[in-house]
Order: structure tokens, then sequence, then C-alpha cells
């Protein structure tokens, strides 16, 4: 093929998602693909049509019409402060009703959840820490993470549909027995924290959330579904109760030590980027002798590992003092 020195000069050769490789020609960013020209079909391109993509190219580069991208709001979030994106279920209380989760804690539920932020902070950048209960998580990104520039809007919507797509992913690795009925959504909020003592309440008052909700959901489910109340009724009789009265109509009604509930419910879940050995076979090249074998290798990867434990206290920042470090 024979293009003008100008046209082979600023062409760049890109593959894409198939693999098969493409010249782009230079022209305005959005309009590339417009001129792409697969590198296997070259030799019936002639340079009549090489010029005419790349005029297209330029004046598209000067058009009218750019002044539109002043219009998007800057979104960075304020420089060396923590990120945190809250993602929460959309109308989760019918959701567990039509897909029949235990009640008042489905442990599939909440692993599942699990399983996607753990998803999530692997395949996106810059977390450290996260939190989850309920049908809620929350991410905090490092403070000197400059991933998309820190645009509060990237952030959240990455966050936001890789975890969807994964809870829809996984489902089934969680509910074997229970069909998806619908798909999922999950609304997302930005949150900037300008310290770590700050950051540190905000994941405090989610923990704290977690406790009041679950102890009340526990005394209620357990009035309802082992002393035959009504739900108005099970509301009536815990009405004004503090933490104290429930745990006793616990332990007095139903023999149950609320300290004794599984953590998970009690605390929620903290992901951590912790080393982890992997235990994997492998096929032994050599020696001859051997050849052809399996081995198990042992390998340390970083992962992040789910603790159900609490955050309120100093004890787990003392712990894990790497996740708030300044340069993390
Ligand atoms: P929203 O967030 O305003 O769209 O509305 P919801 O319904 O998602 O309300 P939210 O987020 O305040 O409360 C979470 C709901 O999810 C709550 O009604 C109970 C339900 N849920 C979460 N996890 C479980 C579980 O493990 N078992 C059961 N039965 N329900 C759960
Ligand atoms: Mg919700
Ligand atoms: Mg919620």
């Amino acid at each position: 093929m024979r293009t003008s020195t100008t046209a082979r000069a600023a062409t760049k050769r890109h593959r894409n998602f198939r693999g098969e490789a493409f010249l782009v020609l230079p022209s305005a960013g959005r309009m590339w693909s417009a001129c792409n020209v697969k590198v296997r079909d070259c030799w019936a391109v002639t340079s009549v049509t090489l010029r005419r993509c790349l005029k297209l190219g330029a004046a598209m580069a000067k058009s009218k019409f750019e002044y539109v991208r002043n219009f998007e709001a800057d979104d960075t979030c304020l420089a060396h402060c923590w990120v945190v994106v809250r993602l929460d279920g959309r109308n989760f209380h019918r959701f567990a009703e039509k897909h029949n989760f235990a009640k008042p804690n489905d442990s599939r539920a909440l692993h599942l959840m699990t399983k996607c932020a753990q998803t999530v902070m692997t395949e996106l950048e810059d977390i450290v820490i996260a939190y989850g209960q309920s049908d809620e998580y929350s991410f905090v990104f490092k403070r000197k993470s400059n991933w998309f520039k820190r645009r509060a809007s990237k952030f959240m919507t990455h966050v936001a549909s890789q975890f969807a797509s994964s809870y829809v992913f996984y489902w089934r690795d969680y509910f074997e027995d229970q069909p998806l009925l619908y798909p999922p959504g999950f609304d997302g909020r930005v949150i900037v924290y300008p310290n770590n003592q700050t950051l540190k309440d905000y994941l405090s008052w989610r923990q704290a959330d977690c406790h009041v909700n679950n102890l009340y959901n526990t005394v209620f489910w357990a009035l309802v579904q082992q002393s035959g109340l009504t739900p108005v009724q099970a509301q009536e009789r815990l009405q004004g109760t503090l933490a104290a009265d429930k745990n006793e109509i616990l332990f007095s009604e139903f023999n149950i030590n609320y300290n004794n509930e599984p953590l998970m419910y009690r605390k929620g879940t903290v992901l951590i980027w912790q080393k982890v050995g992997e235990v994997t076979t492998k096929e032994v090249k050599l020696p001859a002798e051997i050849e052809g074998k399996k081995m198990a290798v042992t390998r340390t990867r970083i992962k992040p590992v789910p603790l159900y434990c609490d955050i309120i206290g100093d004890a787990f920042w003392k712990e894990h003092p790497e996740i708030l470090d300044e340069d993390s």
C-alpha cells in the first residue's frame, strides 16, 4: 500500500478486542473509529481514501460543537483526602422477599455481597479497605490515589457497575436453587473525608448501624417466627426498648445470648489486603525421571481477605497501621 509521508508518520498501529491490527488515523479523538483501517485490508485502500479520512479528522477537531465539553462539571475529589464510595441495594426489601432471603440474615446473600466487593477491589485500583453489611458496601480509596484524576463520577460509576455485574455473574455460586428473578440495582455516593479521624468515624458509624439494626432484627424475627406475633405486634412490643431490654428478651424468652450470634451478622464484613498462601498443582518439567508428574506449589498472593471484627475501637487500627499510612 502507498500512503503519503505525512499520513504514514502520523498513523498509529492499534489492536481491537479481537486482536486485529488497525491503523488509527490522526483525527479528532472521538471520531477515530470512523477512520480506522484494518491493516490486513490496507492493500485495498488507496491513498485518496486515506487523504479523505485525514480531511474529515481535521474538520472534526475544529468542530463548532466542541464547546459543549465545557458543560461537564468538574467533580475532582479534594487532594490528599480519603475518598469513600458507598453502594446500597435498590429496594432490597422487595428483592430479599422475592428471592426468599432468610430472615433476618441470609448468609448466602452476605457472602455474595462480599464476593462482589472482593471483585471490585481486585479489578479496580487503589482501594485500601472496604466495609459491608446488609445490602451496602463502602470502599475507601487511598488518600493519594490519582485514579481517573480523582473524578468522583468515575470512582462511583466504576464501583457500582463492577459490583452490580459481579452480583449477577456470581449469583448462582451462592444461590444454587434460587433463580435470579430480575436484575438488581445499586445506588452509589461519594464522600470525601479530610483526615484519619473522620474516616474512622465514618466506618464506626456504619458498624454501629449494623449493630443497632441487627439487634433489633434478631429480636423482631424471634418474636414473629418463634412467639407467633404479627409484625405489627412485634413492632409494638419493641417500641421504646433499649439495647439492654432487647438482649434481655432474647435471653429470657428465646435462650439466645446475642453475643454468641455470628460475628458476620453482628459486626459486618471488613475487607483488607493480606498475604495468602495459595496451593496450586503444577506439571513438573524437570528432572526427566519425574517429568509429567504434578506437584503442589505454594505461592503467596495479596488478596482482599474478609475479617469479622470490631473497627470502632483502636485495636484494629493498631494491628493494621498500613491501612491509614500517610503514603497508602
Ligand atoms: P433503598 O435502599 O432505599 O432502595 O431501599 P431498601 O429496601 O434497599 O432499604 P435499605 O437499604 O434501607 O435496607 C436493606 C433491606 O434489605 C432491608 O429491608 C432488609 C433487606 N436485607 C438485606 N440483607 C438481608 C438479609 O440477609 N436477609 C433479609 N431477609 N433481608 C435482607
Ligand atoms: Mg437498600
Ligand atoms: Mg441498605
